[in-house]
C-alpha cells in the first residue's frame, strides 16, 4: 500500500495512517514516491561498477553539471542477520550517528517536524582539497507494507532544504543532496511459528541511492577518488555497526 500525499504510516505500526500537514509534507511525499518508482531500475548503459565486496556492489554514473562532478551512485548490498526496518532505524536516528559517520565533524537536529520527520543541519570533514562543507536537510523515515503475507520495506529519505536556523556563512559551502536507503526483509526457510524467526533466517536487501551536488568546484579527479573510497567504507562500517548493535537484541520487524 503507498500512502497517499501527506498521509503517512508511522513506524512501528506500517497499518495505522495518520492525517498531518506539515510545510514540508508534499516535499517528503513527492521525493519518497520518487525514490520508490526508481528502486526497482535495472542498472543499464552508463552505470559503471566501481567497487564490488562480498554482497556489496558500487554503482556510479559520471555526470558533470557545469564543470562540477554530481555522479549519481547506487549501492546495492545484502546483509544477513538484520531486518530492513533494524538497518534505517540506526541510519535515521542522530542518537547512534557519530558512532559509525567517519565524515562528519557534527550533527545537529533543528526542527522537528514529525516524530519521523526532522531537519538536520550537519558539518561534514574536510576531505578534499576545497572549502569545507555543510548540509542542511530533511529526514524521513518510512515504513511501507505491501501485503499482509510480505514483509514491509522500509526507507530512510535525507534531502537538502533551506532553514533559516542555519544560514549559509562563507567560508563553508553547502552540499546539496538527495540520497535514500531503501531495505527490504528476506525471511529464509520460514519456520512454521512466526516466534521461531531467528536471525540466521533474516536477511535485509538494500539500495542506497545518492545525488549529491557539491555546491561548488571541487577538482573532478579528487572528488571521484574520494567518493569511490568513501562509500563503500561508509556502507561497510555502518553494517557492521548494525550487526553489533542488534546481534543479542530481540528482532525488530
Ligand atoms: O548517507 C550518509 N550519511 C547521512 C547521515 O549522516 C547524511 C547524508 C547526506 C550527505 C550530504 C548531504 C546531506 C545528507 O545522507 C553516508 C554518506 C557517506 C558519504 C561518503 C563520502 C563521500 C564523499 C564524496 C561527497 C561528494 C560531495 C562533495
Amino acid at each position: 500500500k503507498i500512502n497517499d500525499a501527506a498521509v503517512v504510516s508511522t513506524p512501528n505500526d506500517g497499518n495505522t495512517s495518520v492525517n498531518r500537514k506539515h510545510r514540508l509534507a508534499y516535499d517528503v511525499e513527492r521525493v519518497v514516491q520518487e525514490h520508490l518508482t526508481y528502486v526497482r531500475e535495472e542498472i543499464s548503459d552508463g552505470w559503471d561498477l566501481i567497487h564490488q565486496e562480498g554482497e556489496m556492489k558500487v554503482y556510479r554514473r559520471e555526470v558533470e553539471e557545469n564543470g562540477i562532478v554530481v555522479d549519481p551512485l547506487k549501492i546495492f548490498h545484502s546483509i544477513k542477520g538484520v531486518t530492513g526496518h533494524e538497518i534505517c532505524h540506526y541510519f535515521w536516528d542522530y542518537r547512534y550517528r557519530m558512532e559509525w559517520e567517519t565524515t562528519l565533524d557534527s550533527t545537529k537536529i533543528i526542527e522537528v517536524l514529525e516524530p519521523d520527520t526532522v531537519i538536520f543541519f550537519q558539518m561534514h570533514k574536510r576531505v578534499w582539497p576545497a572549502a569545507q562543507r555543510d548540509s542542511c536537510f530533511w529526514s524521513h523515515i518510512r515504513c511501507i507494507s505491501n501485503s499482509e503475507e510480505d514483509q514491509p520495506t522500509w526507507l530512510v529519505v535525507n534531502y537538502t532544504t533551506p532553514h533559516h536556523l542555519a544560514p549559509i556563512k562563507s567560508p563553508h559551502v553547502r552540499l546539496v543532496a538527495n540520497v535514500a536507503l531503501i531495505c527490504e526483509t528476506i525471511i529464509n526457510e520460514p519456520p512454521l511459528n512466526i516466534q521461531d524467526i531467528k536471525r540466521e533466517n533474516i536477511e535485509c536487501k538494500l539500495t542506497y541511492v545518492a545525488f549529491v551536488n557539491p555546491g561548488g568546484w571541487v577538482p573532478s579527479a579528487a572528488l571521484r577518488s574520494v567518493a569511490k573510497r568513501e562509500y563503500p567504507r561508509f556502507l561497510k562500517r555502518f553494517t557492521s555497526y548494525v550487526l553489533e548493535q542488534t546481534r543479542d537484541k530481540p528482532i525488530l520487524f
